[in-house]
């Protein structure tokens, strides 16, 4: 069944000029891309997103990381998009990611990873909808 999934090319994906490299594997792993911006979080934005992190001891420094620079997120398309998109980033952690996997290729820690990609399906109805209207997500192919 084709998914819609939530991918956000993280600060240091923008900062180190990999947003081409990013978007070209995605492509050529097979994902369409149905909506594309790019923003700045705030505190506010960010520390909502990762709301459920809010306990854990690298919270804040999450925030500010993802806070440091402009983001781009993308709303992503594909047979079995959730599942296949986290394969395609990696573990969290670059040092134990699948070699040819996103963050093992540009990652260089499990803080500042590059990418993140919704973790279900209900996540990314849910996070789809932080960044997108309905409106911008309907078919356009
Ligand atoms: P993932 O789903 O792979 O992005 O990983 P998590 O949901 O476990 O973590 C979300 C983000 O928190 C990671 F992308 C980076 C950050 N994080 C840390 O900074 N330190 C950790 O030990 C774990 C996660």
């Amino acid at each position: 069944m084709k998914e819609k999934t939530l991918a956000i090319l993280k600060p240091d994906c923008v900062q180190k000029n990999y947003i081409g490299k990013v978007i070209s594997h995605l492509l050529k792993a097979g994902f369409n891309i149905i909506g594309m911006k790019m923003l700045k979080l705030n505190k506010e934005t960010a520390g909502e997103f990762y709301a459920v992190h809010k306990d854990k001891p690298f919270y804040s420094n999450l925030v500010e990381f993802m806070t440091e620079n402009r983001v781009v997120v993308l709303a992503l398309e594909k047979e079995n998009a959730v599942e296949y998109l986290r394969k395609v980033i990696g573990a969290t952690d670059p040092a134990e990611a699948e070699p040819e996997t996103i963050r093992k290729l540009y990652a260089e820690s499990k803080e500042r990873n590059i990418i993140h990609a919704s973790d279900s399906l209900d996540n990314a109805k849910i996070e789809l909808g932080f960044f997108f209207s309905n409106r911008e997500l309907i078919e356009n192919r």
